[in-house]
């Protein structure tokens, strides 16, 4: 028997090697130095080789034979395979009429989604370069994880970064920090990701016992962590507790006037909203009490001890994934000012402990490789949640962030490394969407959602199936990602798909440089290790990493902005119109906006279900990668994602542990299975993201489809958070919940497409 060659690789939830089994499959070991390898990594072998890969180029019936044009019959017509050349063909004559006849903004390239880890092969990247040198595209900007934050923190603390790249390690917090007082907990099931790896899992176990006290202001208990005191709060209220905890602070006199003249403007505003001078209500305890549902004692108490020692005020990113979620971050921003220790190590505010792994990692901030992607000579581009609304609405004007903007014309879908029936909110209205484009073309390696809903699809590979360089945000290591497996079927990685693509469009040479996919990483790796030579770190050359398997990554010096900005205001002030951090900007009050006005406020909510649906990142997986592997297939519940319910609920209701579920609201409906447990709040239900898309006749309701499997975002809202962000704001919305009697729909969506051979 031939010796087992272990070789590594990364993912995003982690290093980890791996090996070809006999039979064609893999198995994988975690990075030796890795304290606490992610859960999900359990997921790999059974998804690398699943029935659900795409094998050979496929091409929607209707769009074959009748060619482009608006259909509703995308993921409902048949698929039929094609050799590579056909495929490549036609998609490059659609890309050359539509960019003849309508410009290249008719071309929407935005293609968001998380791809897989590896610096060289990252699809929306590898997409966007080819998308312009064929003349450009339409883009999107911002993300889902934190893109209400990204439009926000520029006009409050000068720069997004300021907030998000430099937080504090878990090691300065453990040492300087006397209370974390976390508004959405800090959920340890989030911490084995990171965007393109980390090699050593230490934010989670850190998280999950921070050796501090902590106050975790959450519905669940899972987000809670071992010694924390759990605030059982009513979902979106968050920004009601923060107004009275500020207001405490106010009233007690037990604010940092010198910090707040010194570092801020606008606190004068921002007092008389808490006094109540500007709306006659004046936002103490006891009027967020019955709000927030958290007695006003306990308000008053946990103002006095955040005052009494260093505390760190952090903000999950779920929190302004919602409808007004530039409040919550602009008043823990406020609160954290009035604290006076925004710049101190342990104490100001954060962004994402309990979000991400790379958030409190001790890894360097440093520039990796990268694809260069050239400049785009479109200038259009939508914010990313707002892909419905674009298609549905060509040329319909919106706000964004002070400016008036209108939706392009789209002709031609091209997405690469993402999905956005898993990303999206209300699906069925993103299927009238995707009804409209001429022609919708998808790269996947799997039968996603998505893939589905694509005229032509293209088997893309899998990081096992190629080679790459791979790092994440706050890694500690750069990894040689070798090649374990052969492409399944006719596979190719998304280089060698869009040169195939150049070529026919005359682009070739000015998309490869004339290098192969090696070649890239041989020169991408030189280029940067050049630059850390100029800054005086040398590094193996590219053989010497490649045999080794991977190389440390140099320590950095930090310099974080609000560090520096906290010295010396005057002489390093922050990029904003003050120079100041801003609790009242002039400018977003300038916008006019009725849901973002110039200060942190609370926007009250229309309740429309009885229950509070969480939609939250799913424990099991990757948003919907990896759901037909071992981990996630485990965790179902009667073959459907399992939803979470309070047994007071479930017994209102009559449901039953195990039992099949229907969860529905008025823009649609899902099967779940239903999990029974007082680790939620009352009146509160989790449905994590994830589970494919599987949209299906309602038996029960003639002429209506549901999804079988249950993916939340069916059922959430396709809003954004606010006309200033335009922000995703799929984290949350309002429910019911029955049994599930009807005739019980099977769960395709983890097999195949029927596919017909040309
Ligand atoms: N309701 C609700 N919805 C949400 C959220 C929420 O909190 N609630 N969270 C949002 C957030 S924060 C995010 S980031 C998004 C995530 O949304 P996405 O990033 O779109 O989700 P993924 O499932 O990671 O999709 C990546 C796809 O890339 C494919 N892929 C992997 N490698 C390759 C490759 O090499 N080439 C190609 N061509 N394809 C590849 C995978 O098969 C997968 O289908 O979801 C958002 N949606
Ligand atoms: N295992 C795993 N980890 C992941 C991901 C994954 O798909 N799987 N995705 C990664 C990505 S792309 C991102 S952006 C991050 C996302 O990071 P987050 O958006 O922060 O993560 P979520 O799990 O969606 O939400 C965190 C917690 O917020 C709480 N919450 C929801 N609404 C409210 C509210 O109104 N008030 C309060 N106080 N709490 C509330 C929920 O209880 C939830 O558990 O996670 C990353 N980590
Ligand atoms: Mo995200």
């Amino acid at each position: 028997m031939p010796t087992e060659r272990w070789v590594p690789t990364t993912a995003h939830w982690g290093a980890y090697q791996a090996t070809a089994d006999a039979d064609g499959g893999v198995r994988v070991r975690p990075h030796p130095d890795d304290p606490a390898p992610s859960p999900l990594l359990g997921n790999v072998p059974g998804v690398a080789r699943h029935d659900t890969r795409v094998m050979r180029p496929a091409i929607r019936r209707g769009w074959l034979t009748g060619g482009p044009g608006p259909s509703s019959q995308r993921a409902r017509d048949e698929f039929v395979e094609v050799d590579w050349d056909t495929a490549l063909d036609l998609v490059a004559a659609q890309l050359d009429r539509v960019r003849v006849e309508s410009g290249n903004e008719a071309i929407f390239g935005g293609s968001y989604g998380w791809g897989s880890a590896g610096r060289f092969h990252h699809a929306q990247s590898q997409l966007h370069r080819f998308l312009n040198t064929i003349g450009g595209y339409t883009s999107s900007r911002n993300n889902y994880s934190f893109g209400t934050s990204q439009v926000l923190l520029p006009h409050v603390v000068g720069s997004s970064a300021a907030v998000l790249g430099y937080a504090d390690s878990w090691a300065t917090v453990r040492e300087h920090t006397d209370l974390i007082v976390a508004f959405g907990g800090l959920p340890t099931k989030n911490l084995s990701v990171s965007p393109g790896g980390v090699t050593r899992h230490t934010s989670a176990a850190a998280a999950a016992d921070p050796g501090v006290a902590v106050a975790s202001i959450s519905p669940l208990t899972a987000d809670v962590p071992a010694g924390g005191r759990w605030y059982s709060i009513e979902p979106g209220t968050d920004v009601a507790m923060q107004l009275a905890l500020a207001q405490v602070l106010l009233a007690e006199d037990l604010h940092d006037t010198d910090f707040l003249s010194r570092c801020c403007t606008g606190f004068d505003v921002f007092a008389g909203y808490l006094r109540g001078e500007t709306d006659g209500v004046p936002k103490t305890p006891e009027w967020a009490a019955p709000i927030c549902g958290i007695a006003a004692g306990d308000i008053r108490e946990l103002a006095r001890r955040m005052a009494s020692g260093r505390t760190l005020v952090t903000v999950t990113w779920s929190l302004q994934r919602a409808r007004g979620g530039e409040q919550p971050v602009w008043a823990g921003i406020a609160l954290a000012a009035m604290l006076g220790q925004i710049g101190l190590p342990g104490g100001g505010f954060g962004h994402g402990y309990g979000s991400m792994a790379d958030v409190g990692d001790e890894g360097p901030v440093l520039w990796l490789p990268t694809l260069p992607q050239g400049p785009n000579p479109v200038s259009t581009f939508i914010p990313v949640a707002r892909i419905a609304d674009m298609l549905l609405n060509p040329g319909a004007q919106y706000d964004y962030n002070g400016q008036r903007l209108a939706y392009p014309d789209i002709r031609l879908v091209h997405w690469a490394g993402g999905n956005p029936f898993h990303h999206h909110q209300d699906l069925n209205r993103l299927r009238r969407a995707f009804a409209r484009p001429e022609t919708v073309v998808v790269h996947e390696t799997h039968w996603t959602a998505t893939a589905r809903h694509a005229d032509v699809v293209l088997p893309a590979t899998t990081t096992l199936e190629r080679e790459d360089l791979g790092a994440g945000r706050r890694d500690t290591h750069l990894t040689a990602m070798h090649r374990v497996l052969d492409p399944v079927g006719e596979a190719r990685d998304d280089f060698s798909i869009l040169s195939g693509l150049a070529e026919r469009l005359g682009a070739r040479q000015r998309f490869t440089e004339g290098r192969s996919a090696r070649g890239w990483l041989e020169h991408l790796y030189d280029k940067w290790r050049d630059q850390l030579r100029a800054q005086g770190h040398e590094l193996p050359d590219f053989d010497t990493f490649w045999a080794d398997g991977e190389l440390r990554l140099p320590a950095m010096p930090e310099n974080p902005p609000l560090v520096r900005f906290r010295e010396d205001p005057e002489g390093d002030p922050l990029h904003t119109p003050s120079g100041r951090i801003e609790l009242h900007s002039a400018k977003v009050e300038s916008f006019g906006y009725e849901d973002c006005p110039g200060h942190p406020v609370w926007l009250p909510q229309e309740r429309r279900g009885p229950l509070h649906l969480i939609a939250n990142q799913p424990p099991t997986r990757l948003h919907g990668q990896g759901d037909v592997g071992a981990v996630s297939r485990e965790s179902k519940v009667a073959s459907r994602e399992p939803i979470t319910l309070h047994p007071d609920d479930a017994a209102a209701r009559g449901i039953t542990e195990g039992s099949v579920v229907r969860v529905f609201n008025d823009r649609g409906s899902c099967l779940a299975g239903a999990r029974i447990s007082d680790r939620v709040r009352p009146g509160v239900a989790v449905l994590p993201t994830g589970a494919w898309f599987d949209p299906q006749p309602d038996p029960q309701h003639p002429g209506q489809e549901l999804c079988a499997h249950g993916n939340p975002n069916v059922l959430t809202e396709d809003v954004p958070a606010s006309r200033l962000s335009q922000g995703c704001a799929g984290q949350r919305t309002h429910v019911d919940v029955e049994p599930f009697t009807g005739p019980l729909p099977e769960v395709t969506a983890h097999t195949p497409p029927p596919l017909h051979r040309a």
